[in-house]
């Protein structure tokens, strides 16, 4: 039996495993699966049973074993302020037209370019991967993302060494996303990473999700997945790229800075100053199970 003896938890110091979570890896057991006082645990809404499987490769659980949440859950339990502050993001963002789009990657690089989002489909070859997915305000969720790792983006771009940090920016436009009419936000959203974390294997670009392409509410047409950082960090519906010197500022350490960092790597051990990280709601379950260091993603110190 594997025994933890300590974690890293700094956020300079990240050991993240360099597996690639495809389907079809081993399932280990889940043992971080808790009760809220009773007996009976990991209990699903009907909604998603027989278990959601996806339709490219058959799986229908992480590597930790971990079921994957519904693609109706996926698509209709949603966070994207440039529609509504809501979750029922879906209805809003329905009519989002995705095309044309381009992303524009510049900054400290070579070879500055705007690829249309046609160039980057036809472009990056998609894998699945399949990710858990923790937001701050403490629900989960586990998505078989489609996507390709952002490093592969970079490299086309030749980034220089002056280059230290990402920049990640979403389409401004308040007549086509009605939520950016609410002024209390530095709109666009941005967000940022620091190079070796976009660099990491980890860290994709989405454009689907369960074999599909990417829904509006999901950040269509090309978001950003980091699985062991918090929910916000995975900016949605991207059009530009910056290769940066300084640490940039995110739409939400603008909005409240005390309260969301710029690393915001998931830790159970760390509380927001306004409610415990410790446990999370896994959307479609009932209770709470454990909030995993870093996700479940760092690579952890055994005897
Ligand atoms: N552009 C943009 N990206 C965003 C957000 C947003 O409001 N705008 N919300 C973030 C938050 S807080 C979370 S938890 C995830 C939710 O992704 P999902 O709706 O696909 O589950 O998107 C993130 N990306
Ligand atoms: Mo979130």
């Amino acid at each position: 039996m594997k025994k933890l003896k300590s974690l890293e938890i700094t956020p300079e110091k990240i050991y993240l495993s360099r597996r690639k979570f495809l389907a079809g890896v081993g399932a280990v057991t889940a043992s971080l699966i808790i009760s809220s006082g009773c007996e009976r645990v990991n209990k699903v809404l009907e909604d998603d049973s027989p278990p959601p499987k996806s339709p490219l490769t058959g799986a229908s659980k992480d590597e930790l074993g971990n079921r994957l949440t519904s693609f109706k859950n996926i698509t209709t339990y949603n966070n994207f302020y440039e529609f509504t502050t809501e979750i029922e993001v879906a209805g809003v963002a329905r009519d989002f037209k995705t095309r044309p789009w381009t992303v524009k990657v510049s900054g400290q690089v070579r070879k500055e370019k705007t690829f249309a989002i046609e160039d980057i489909l036809a472009r990056f070859k998609t894998e699945e991967r399949i990710y858990r997915m923790r937001c701050v305000e403490g629900w989960s969720m586990v998505i078989p993302w489609l996507g390709f790792p952002l490093a592969k983006l970079l490299s086309e771009v030749e980034p220089t060494s002056k280059a230290k940090y990402v920049k990640f920016i979403s389409l401004r436009d308040p007549e086509r996303m009605p939520g950016q009419k609410n002024l209390s936000f530095d709109w666009p959203y941005a967000e940022g990473l620091r190079l070796d974390e976009a660099l990491n294997d980890l860290t994709i670009l989405s454009t689907g999700l369960y074999g599909k392409h990417l829904r509006p509410q999901n950040g269509a047409p090309l978001r950003l997945v980091v699985p062991w950082k918090y929910g916000f960090k995975s900016i949605k519906a991207i059009v530009k790229i910056d290769l940066v010197t300084e640490m940039p500022v995110s739409l939400w350490m603008a909005a409240a800075r005390h309260e969301y960092g710029f690393y915001a790597n998931v830790n159970p051990e760390v509380d927001h100053p306004r409610w415990s990280q410790a446990t999370e709601r896994r959307i479609g379950e009932l209770g709470r199970r454990k909030t995993m260091m870093f996700n479940g993603y760092a690579q952890q110190e055994v005897d």
